[in-house]
């Protein structure tokens, strides 16, 4: 079997999504999620003039090799970009060997350990005062035993406002000193509405110091949350250290990494109890399992990166990984935007508290590539935060 065609597919339906279609001599196609929420179109266009004519006249089994060429063979090593091309055409020969073999992905894998995925949704709201009422009743009426909590910013809903063509950022305003109080203040309040048992997860967003992280968890491990999200940023390894050793409250990173290497402070020091790298930005699935394994060593969770900004894809892939790991902790789930499902069929699907999913060979999704074309790409970023004297703060 050979790779005779690969096709980037961009398309807006509620938002920016990148897709690749790699179909083979033999008929067989794969698809997968190249989605780089505010950077589609470089993306597409390293696909589209550097990759696919390595990838032309392959046999599409060699995978590994295919993702050593790309990351190695580049000379230099992956970034967003790179990484991000590197998963829509790694998901995408994934899928055909699933497709060839008549088997499920999580079968190629390894199997599963586990029949349903348990999962978190987004509590979304205008006002603190809608937010902690939608949390309750997604419990109540929706029977979610996790919930995800983010700290501030009204446009941080949905799809963060990046569903109209745009020409430069939204700009959102940011105190973190005042807002320290307030996001305390939220979380106690809803843990009060939804009651003890019910898993809470605060997404901190990377929004504050190191310093001002941790008067923030000193302040709410108490109250028992379920994981405390990027407390702090990526970039400087330390500071996640620094945080770690002030509380007991556990926490997950890594929705930022780029790569095996960038998570291993975080892994060999312990300093996280789940692990949430998204699986297109660390280069898709090979990569993945190779995560998902050095995490088990060091007895970390997994709990994939899940937002809307990736795909039923992805979500589909992240479900295989779930299934197959012995080490899944949770997933988020990001399933529920409406026009995405007219382009991608298939994926998992939340019920009550669990995500499923119907099984077929490979990844299990297929993409319509005329409803794609009924949505073109609308250039849009992803809002900045800019505090009181005009300085940028990470969003
Ligand atoms: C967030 C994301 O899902 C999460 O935990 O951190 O929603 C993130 O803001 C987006 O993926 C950015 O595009
Ligand atoms: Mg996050």
């Amino acid at each position: 079997m050979k790779i005779i065609q690969v096709k980037t597919i961009l398309t807006s339906p509620n938002q920016n999504y990148l897709f690749v279609k790699a179909v083979t001599d033999s008929g067989i196609y794969g698809v997968g999620d190249a989605s780089l929420n505010g950077r589609e179109k470089a993306v597409a266009d390293l696909i589209d003039t550097y990759l696919s004519p390595l990838l032309i006249g392959r046999d599409p089994e060699q995978i590994e090799d295919f993702w050593q060429l790309v990351y190695r063979g580049s000379y230099w090593r992956g970034g967003n970009i790179i990484m991000s091309a590197l998963c829509g055409i790694d998901m995408a020969l994934w899928d055909i060997l699933g497709k060839s073999a008549g088997k499920p992905l999580y079968a190629l894998l390894g199997g599963k350990v586990r029949s349903k995925v348990l999962c978190y949704s987004h509590v979304l709201g205008k006002s603190q005062e809608d937010k902690i009422a939608q949390a309750a009743e997604y419990v109540r009426e929706r029977g979610l035993k996790v919930i995800r909590l983010r700290a501030g910013l009204p446009a941080a809903n949905g799809t963060f406002g990046v569903t109209q063509n745009q020409d430069s950022p939204k700009i959102e305003s940011w105190n973190p000193e005042d807002e320290i109080m307030n996001t305390v203040e939220y979380f106690i309040r809803v843990r009060e509405a939804v009651g003890k048992k019910i898993g809470i997860i605060y997404d901190l967003h990377e929004r504050f110091s190191p310093d001002q992280a941790v008067r923030i968890l000193r302040r709410i491990e108490d109250y028992d949350p379920f994981f405390i999200e990027d407390p702090v940023a990526p970039d400087c390894a330390d500071s996640l250290r620094y945080v770690r050793e002030k509380t007991i409250a556990p926490i997950a990173f890594g929705e930022l990494y780029k790569s095996r290497w960038e998570c291993l402070p975080a892994i060999t020091g312990r300093w996280i109890d789940f692990l949430r790298c998204d699986v297109i930005r660390i280069g898709g699935i090979t990569e993945a399992r190779k995560i998902a394994a050095l995490a088990e060593t060091y007895d970390i969770k997994t709990a994939w990166h899940g937002p809307n900004d990736v795909s039923p894809i992805t979500h589909a892939v992240n479900w295989h990984l779930n299934v197959s790991e012995y080490n899944f902790g949770i997933q988020e789930d990001g399933t529920t935007d409406g026009l995405i499902h007219q382009v991608i069929s298939g994926g998992p699907v939340y019920q009550d508290g669990y995500l499923i999913m119907e099984e077929r060979p490979g990844i299990g999704c297929d993409i319509d590539e005329d409803a794609a074309a009924q949505y073109p790409f609308r250039k849009a970023y992803i809002p900045v935060c800019r505090q009181e004297d005009g300085s940028l703060n990470n969003w």
